[in-house]
């Protein structure tokens, strides 16, 4: 019913700013909290559009899940009920696995190797998003991903049992090969499944961590920087059509110069949130070898499955993102 509204809403001031002149007004749900850096950037992202348009585009970003629970953001964007959205790409990886490229354990773990995988994954992913309607803006990643946890964990034969919180289909996988419980939580939800005890475990950012207070429950963060996963901000290929050219030019330019400010930030909070975590009086601990091993150990099993599924788009995905780090190390000798 809310989302109705919301709808209703909408139609109803932009019919009463096209007296004026023909002002577009756009949605944009999106799942972690204002205060988050994607949803600071996406902000960013609206003022920008609406500057660089005179107004003529308006973007409204409703943070924090407020609009759509993240699982569903995608599909609002793809019927149309958002023109515009910010989703978890590795969220939908049972519907793709080419989602899930950016989900596979230490496939990619620093942020020029996520760089370099985004750009082998783009064109796969340009042309599946393509197919369901709807056009990728931007997509910047998250920090790092480490394992928060309850008690001192020296292998993943600590985390047997435990109660897990997975964000993905492969943070649920990875529950699975350690024979910890899985519970699928979004973002949004999180810092109550921690406070009432329902998780006790979950592998995720710095950054998520702090914005959901996890050292008010949990002690330790294992700094495994295990995968760098993407948000990605998809917009409904009728709505980009309906704008005129000049509006399409400016939402793009602005949507390049968010990306690549969104990866800056993420690189930067990235060692900002672990010493806030400190500070918080967390342990921040680089894992022992005999975990890392383990975890790695996961990783390889995951990403033979993956490729597996994925087919010959993951086969070409793979294939570059090898090519491009021979480029890469022959360009610094
Ligand atoms: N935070 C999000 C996804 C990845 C991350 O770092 C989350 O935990 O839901």
């Amino acid at each position: 019913m809310q989302r109705r509204h919301v709808s209703f809403a909408a139609i109803a001031l932009s019919l009463c700013a096209g007296t004026a002149f023909a002002q577009t007004k756009w949605d944009l749900p999106a799942a972690y909290p204002a205060t988050n850096f994607h949803s600071e950037n996406l902000i960013q992202f609206a003022k920008d559009v609406e500057a660089a348009t005179a107004g003529k585009l308006k973007i409204s970003v409703h943070a924090n899940a407020s609009l759509f629970k993240a699982n569903e953001i995608k599909r609002a964007v793809q019927g149309g009920q958002a023109q515009i959205g910010e989703v978890l790409l590795v969220n939908f990886e049972n519907e793709n696995p080419i989602f899930g490229t950016d989900g596979i354990p230490f496939l990619a773990t620093s942020y020029a190797d996520s760089k370099r995988l985004y750009d082998a994954q783009k064109p796969v992913l340009d042309k599946l998003l393509a197919g369901q309607g709807m056009k990728l803006l931007y997509a910047v990643a998250w920090p790092s991903q480490g394992i928060f946890a309850k008690k001192e964990i020296n292998s993943v034969a600590d985390l047997r049992g435990i109660k897990w919180r997975a964000y993905s289909p492969a943070t649920g996988k990875i529950a699975e090969l350690i024979g910890a419980q899985p519970v699928t939580i979004q973002a949004a939800e999180l810092s109550q499944a921690l406070a009432t005890g329902v998780i006790e475990s979950y592998m995720s950012s710095g950054s998520t961590g702090y914005d959901t207070k996890t050292y008010e429950s949990l002690k330790y963060f294992y700094d495994t920087q295990a995968w760098l996963p993407k948000n990605a901000v998809i917009v409904n290929k009728k709505a980009f059509d309906a704008l005129d050219p000049t509006t399409q030019a400016a939402l793009t330019k602005s949507a390049s110069e968010a990306e690549a400010r969104g990866w800056k930030v993420s690189a930067e909070k990235d060692v900002y949130y672990k010493k806030a975590l400190a500070d918080k009086g967390m342990k921040v601990v680089t894992p022992s070898p005999k975990l890392m091993q383990d975890m790695k150990q996961v990783g390889g099993i995951m990403l033979s499955d993956w490729q597996k599924r994925a087919g010959p788009d993951g086969e070409a995905i793979i294939a570059a993102y090898n090519q491009s780090e021979k480029s890469a190390s022959k360009a610094k000798k």
